[in-house]
């Protein structure tokens, strides 16, 4: 095999060795017909765009500027759960929760699939960094990728390019992150929109601190810096060097009184994290910002609090049911251009609509599978999971301190899950463990961001079921750690919410969204010793009357049924938290058997 001759392997703008051999041994595996130095600027960026418009994958927006239209491969629509492998050296450090392989024979399966597989394609170097490259220690990721739409997203959702590159240096430690989709092109063969292999692999090697991703084009399948990274590499970091890597959204808010509390939520994907960052409260004199939406990194300060940072450069949103009553600063986010647009509806004048944009649907547009579509279709116009991805700065309501790496100050963790019963509406843990208990246990109907089963309750701990890089005992055990090593005084409170709850007509309990403004007010409240709660089984929760539902259509029975806490149905979780726990054998913190204890006990 020869390599001379690949166009651009040898103009690389940069002299970082280890980086530079890598690339070298990845060219030569998979033989693209040239590689391309990304440098993350205006002009490339006008020129991939055109790229895929001239490909067919995008369809350029005559609405919104710079902006574009893609419909991916119907095969290729979401996170692929049973594809997703931790490759630790020992199986033990992938735990009961994930899928595993010996590095060894995953490396000799994918590097057969890697060979040749970039033929008549270019591949692109995305240097990245998450987070700010003005962080004591940046966190840089070099992404390999034969995909324009990769590259065209990852610029949106990371910092990326020429400077990025630089400030790497010579040998600056980075991730090394591996793409193919798996899809060579043979000499005059035509090219697909969206090309894509019905192999996929998405891999992460733990101890290398390395991910290998073949065959999917998708979000957080092919945009490396995101879940593999962020959340499956960046958790085992957290795990050795004493922070955190979580699935969390970070906002600030704003007590009419001028007092500002940083808040952390988890929830599993399509659960609200999104709707929640960017909220706008309905109760006067409050005030929601934006720090981030997805993934928050947490290291504890030197003052002995917990600081949050937003590694993300932008917003991968679900798209369906974001409208301008249910997130106007959303669409005010979007309003602004410069994003992409997946599996979502094209209309008539150039512009894109999902099911909740707007109450009117269009008379007519193109479906995310091509079609003609109007009101009276079956099918949906846009895919349940299908995504707007668009510059975090564009946010209306982002935090000054977004560009902080320090991160910000949380004073409340809220954990949430998607449950028609069972889970009320918000309940506070009485202490970090029986809070680091409730995460343990989070429970929530599974959605449309992975493939499989839709609406079938499961336990997702911390949200975070497929995104932990390593033992899931372990990393319980690290939650538990990480409470007893720091002053109790210090550490954020921890909630649990259920935005989800069914009444008897299968209507949603609780009117979400804007309104969830309500539940902040009363976590506020109860950080600052004002607001009442009731002690039941599961925590502490609002009396009827310390929740602020003033000007709200509910009846007192209605929030009554949206708070309470019924035995009949807890006593129906014991036996499938008793199997969960089960799971994890001697890995699991004997505490959490403890918390199960005095929930028993208190139900009895
Ligand atoms: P990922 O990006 O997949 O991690 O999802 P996410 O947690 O950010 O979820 P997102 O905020 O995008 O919401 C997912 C879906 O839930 C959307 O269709 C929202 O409209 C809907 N949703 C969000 N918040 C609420 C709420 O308070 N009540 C109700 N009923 N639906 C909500
Ligand atoms: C999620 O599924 O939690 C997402 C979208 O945020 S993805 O980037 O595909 O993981
Ligand atoms: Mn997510």
């Amino acid at each position: 095999m020869t390599s001379v001759a690949t166009p651009g392997l040898d103009d690389a703008p940069t002299a970082h060795a280890r980086l530079l051999a890598w690339v070298r041994e990845m060219a030569e595996l998979t033989t693209p017909d040239q590689v391309v130095w990304v440098d993350g600027s205006d002009e490339e960026w006008e020129r991939l765009t055109q790229k895929l418009v001239d490909a067919g994958t995008f369809t350029r927006l005559a609405k919104k500027p710079n902006s574009f239209w893609a419909a991916s491969d119907p095969r290729d629509v979401a996170r692929v759960e049973d594809r997703t492998y931790i490759c630790s050296v020992d199986e033990a450090d992938a735990g009961p929760t994930n899928n595993w392989m010996a590095p060894d024979e995953m490396k000799a399966v994918m590097t057969g699939l890697y060979r040749g597989s970039m033929r008549g394609r270019t591949m692109y170097v995305i240097p990245f960094c998450m987070g700010p490259v003005e962080a004591e220690n940046p966190m840089f990721g070099v992404e390999l990728t034969d995909s324009e739409y990769v590259v065209v997203s990852m610029r949106v959702m990371a910092r990326i390019g020429q400077y990025v590159l630089d400030a790497m240096g010579t040998d600056r430690p980075f991730v090394p992150a591996m793409h193919s989709l798996g899809a060579p092109l043979e000499d005059g063969q035509q090219d697909v929109p969206w090309p894509c292999s019905d192999t996929k692999y998405i891999v992460q090697f733990p101890e290398e601190r390395a991910i290998w991703s073949y065959g999917s084009g998708y979000g957080g399948n092919a945009l490396l810096g995101k879940k593999c990274y962020s959340l499956r590499i960046a958790s085992v970091m957290a795990r050795d060097e004493g922070w955190l890597a979580e699935h969390m959204l970070i906002l600030k808010l704003t007590s009419p009184q001028q007092k500002t509390y940083y808040i952390a939520a988890a929830f599993p994907s399509a659960c609200g994290k999104t709707n929640l960052a960017m909220l706008e409260p309905t109760i006067p004199g409050w005030k929601v910002e934006t720090l981030g939406d997805d993934i928050a990194w947490m290291r504890f300060g030197e003052d002995g609090r917990l600081y949050a940072l937003n590694p993300e450069f932008g917003l991968f949103g679900v798209a369906p049911g974001t409208g301008w009553d249910t997130n106007p600063n959303a669409m005010r986010t979007i309003d602004q251009g410069n994003s992409v647009f997946t599996n979502v509806g094209l209309t008539d004048d150039g512009d894109i609509w999902w099911e909740g944009m707007t109450e009117e649907p269009p008379a007519h547009l193109i479906d995310w599978k091509g079609r003609d579509w109007t009101p009276d279709s079956d099918e949906p116009s846009s895919h349940a999971n299908s995504r707007f991805c668009t510059p975090i700065t564009q946010c209306p309501i982002l935090a000054p301190e977004y560009e902080d790496p320090k991160g910000v100050p949380i004073s409340a963790i809220l954990f949430g899950g998607r449950r028609k019963t069972t889970i009320p509406l918000v309940s506070e843990a009485r202490d970090w463990n029986h809070g680091v208990f409730l995460g343990a246990t989070l429970s929530s109907e599974t959605t449309a961001a992975a493939t499989g089963a839709v609406g079938v309750v499961r336990r997702d701990p911390f949200a975070m079921l497929p995104f932990i890089g390593y033992n899931a005992g372990d990393y319980l055990g690290h939650w538990v750690e990480t409470g007893k090593q720091h002053d109790a005084s210090k550490l954020p409170r921890i909630f649990y919410v259920n935005w989800f709850r069914r009444d008897s007509d299968g209507g949603f309990l609780w009117p979400g969204f804007g309104e969830n403004s309500r539940v902040l007010k009363w976590v506020v409240e109860r950080l600052e010793g004002t607001a009442a709660a009731v002690e039941t089984p599961v925590g502490h929760v609002p009396t009827v009357d310390s929740l602020d539902v003033s000007g709200l259509d509910m009846t007192p029975e209605q929030v009554e049924q949206a708070l309470a806490v019924k035995p009949e149905e807890w006593r129906e979780e014991i036996p499938q938290i008793t199997e969960w726990f089960e799971k994890f054998g001697d890995k699991l913190p004997s505490t959490m058997w403890d918390e199960l204890e005095i929930l028993k006990s208190r139900l009895a």
